[in-house]
């Protein structure tokens, strides 16, 4: 390890988030004597962060901010519930309560799909928490490590059932995840009342302190990259022989967010490590976590994450301690490629002759509007369906598993309440953040606005002839990069209300970070410069290629290659 960043970690002070780890008695704090607490709808002192080791963000909508201040009342506390679901997978009939709650006891009315492949509630007024997590319970859900300093919720490649080697890549996302879970009864004895037992906390894996940061894992199969792999910490790339995968390649500390102005935070694609066979993978996996439990930085969260590290360290000294850790060397990595990362949207065939129906969910947001009944769509499909609902981390849903015998009704449902409504390759492949309102850290509207640059651009394609094209444009409300809008190939970013940084020049297949080519600009300008680089593209771009490798090829924008320098530069 370099010297001075041993200094660093051993000398510096802890950051409070650390402080309020240790003091936490294992993730409890005083969450129970808040919940007692009628004074307030919120949370008080350590426990506003300590219930986001539970699943839980404590949130104001912020379009009611104002309005509220001027009555002297306290912000419209109610908090964002984020459930765990490995590989995105729910049985249909589950989905029935999952509604019946939004609807019931929810601010908003909504479920939100998002993009590592689960569900937030938003607005549950904290007398309702309780309720929501015995809710969860009865279904066998929970939303254990789906926030803060834990590993989050494991994403697989989406559509297990189109092969066996499917089905066994979400069997190991789902064992990782189980494996890498909090240990602390805290969640048991706070929302579902059991009864607390002689403290036998133990946190063999994470830790007293549990992460430095939040840490993303993810199991892919190729070719499809539709998890958006290098984005995350820990990622595991199935190699296949014979139909069956025998073993995974590693890449470790990849990540997106970066701070406005502050050149020491930059994002980073994950790095490839090498290779293991699958009685491995669990051992790396917690070696991978257990070296960056011990050699994270916390003496500074903006320089906590895994990537940090790994350029703290260096990644040959990051490598050595995961197999000294382990017990095993990596064998070379072996060859794999990426050809897609949409989702495959309409009816594909399982193995098991069973069908598939893909349906676009336009933001992730199931709610009804006036062009579309999306909630009460999917509702009367969970009413028939015996199968699983699989969600994507494209923010799309899969009804999947569904018989022959049911297929024709899921259309016909499917077709009565809007949801196979013909959509452009663009809004296909685009994606937006939450932002405003819920979003606290929101400097520009990412979901709200997203149709409307949308609806723009397909004019704009359509005038310049090239309208069935693909483009993964995306939106994020601030440079925390929720929307991966710097592994897209048009990406904004948040600057303040109205006004965004452009990122141009990312490739379809997620494997490049666009290049900043405006910066703050209005959304009119935005547009301004997208028709010119749209127009340019249908003029002289090569056969099938996409506006990024184009943008790249004609050296609009300078290749990202190493992000540490390039991206500021
Ligand atoms: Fe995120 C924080 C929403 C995926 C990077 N993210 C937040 C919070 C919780 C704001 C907060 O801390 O108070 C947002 C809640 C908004 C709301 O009202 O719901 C939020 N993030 C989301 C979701 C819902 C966006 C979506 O539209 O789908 C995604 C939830 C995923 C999940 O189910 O777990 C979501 N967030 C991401 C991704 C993309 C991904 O994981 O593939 C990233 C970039 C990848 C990465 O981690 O680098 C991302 N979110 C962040 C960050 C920056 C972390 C960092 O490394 O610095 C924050 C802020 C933080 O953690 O301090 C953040
Ligand atoms: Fe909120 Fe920013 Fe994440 Fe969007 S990118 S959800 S605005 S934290």
């Amino acid at each position: 390890m370099k010297n001075n960043y041993k200094k660093t970690i051993l000398e510096k002070k802890i950051t409070d988030a650390e402080r309020i780890k240790k003091d936490s008695n294992y993730l409890r704090g005083t969450i129970i004597d808040d919940l007692k607490n009628e004074i307030t709808n919120g949370f008080t002192g350590d426990n506003f962060s300590l219930i986001r080791f539970h699943g839980m963000y404590q949130q104001d909508d912020r379009d009611l901010r104002l309005e509220r201040q001027m009555q002297k009342l306290e912000p419209r506390y109610a908090m964002m519930l984020r459930c765990r679901l490995p590989g995105g997978i729910i049985q249909a009939k589950k989905w029935l309560k999952i509604n019946y709650f939004a609807i019931k006891h929810t601010l908003y009315n909504t479920i939100r799909l998002t993009n590592r492949q689960t569900f937030q509630f938003h607005g549950i007024l904290k007398k309702k928490l309780k309720d929501a997590h015995k809710m969860l319970h009865d279904i066998e859900l929970d939303s254990i490590g789906t926030a803060n300093d834990v590993n989050r919720n494991v994403l697989c490649t989406s559509n297990p059932t189109e092969s066996l080697i499917h089905q066994d890549a979400y069997k190991w996302a789902k064992r990782i995840s189980e494996c890498l879970l909090p240990q602390t009864k805290a969640y048991v004895e706070i929302w579902l009342d059991q009864k607390k037992i002689l403290t036998t906390d133990k946190e063999p894996i994470l830790g007293k302190t549990y992460l430095p940061r939040k840490f993303k894992t993810t199991v892919v199969v190729p070719p499809y990259n539709d998890v958006d792999l290098y984005a995350n910490d820990m990622n595991f790339i199935a190699i296949v022989e014979n139909k069956k995968i025998i073993g995974f390649n590693v890449l470790i500390g990849g990540g997106l967010s970066f701070i406005h102005g502050n050149k020491l935070t930059w994002p980073f694609l994950a790095k490839e490590i090498g290779y293991i066979s699958t009685d491995k993978i669990l051992s790396v996996a917690k070696s991978i976590v257990m070296t960056q439990r011990d050699w994270g930085n916390r003496t500074d969260r903006n320089n906590a994450k895994t990537r940090y590290t790994i350029n703290n360290v260096g990644l040959a000294e990051f490598k050595k301690e995961i197999e000294n850790r382990a017990n095993i060397i990596f064998e070379s990595i072996r060859p794999y490629t990426f050809i897609s990362r949409g989702d495959r949207f309409g009816w594909t065939k399982g193995i098991n002759n069973k069908w598939n129906l893909t349906l676009f969910i336009p933001n992730g947001r199931i709610c009804d509007n006036n062009e579309v009944l999306l909630q009460s769509g999917l509702f009367q499909i969970a009413k028939i369906h015996d199968g699983n609902f699989r969600l994507t981390s494209n923010q799309n849903i899969i009804i999947s598993e569904i018989s022959e015998k049911n297929k024709d009704k899921v259309e016909k449902i499917a077709q009565s309440y809007g949801l196979m409504k013909k959509t452009s390759n663009l809004r296909l492949n685009s994606m937006a953040c939450v932002s405003f309102p819920t979003c606290p850290l929101a400097m520009a509207e990412a979901e709200r606005i997203l149709s409307y640059f949308l609806t723009q651009l397909e004019k704009i394609m359509l005038k310049y002839r090239v309208e069935k094209e693909i483009i993964v444009f995306r939106i994020s409300g601030c440079p925390n990069g929720c929307g991966r809008s710097l592994l897209s190939e048009i990406g904004l970013i948040g600057k303040s209300i109205g006004r965004y940084n452009l990122y141009i020049g990312g490739n379809r297949i997620g494997s490049r970070i666009p290049t900043i080519y405006k910066e703050n600009i209005t959304e009119k300008e935005v547009l301004i410069h997208l028709e010119n680089l749209i127009k340019k593209w249908s003029i002289e771009r090569e056969q099938e290629e996409g506006l990024g490798d184009f943008i790249i090829r004609k050296e609009i924008v300078k290749k990202i290659v190493n992000p540490i320098y390039d991206f500021w530069n």
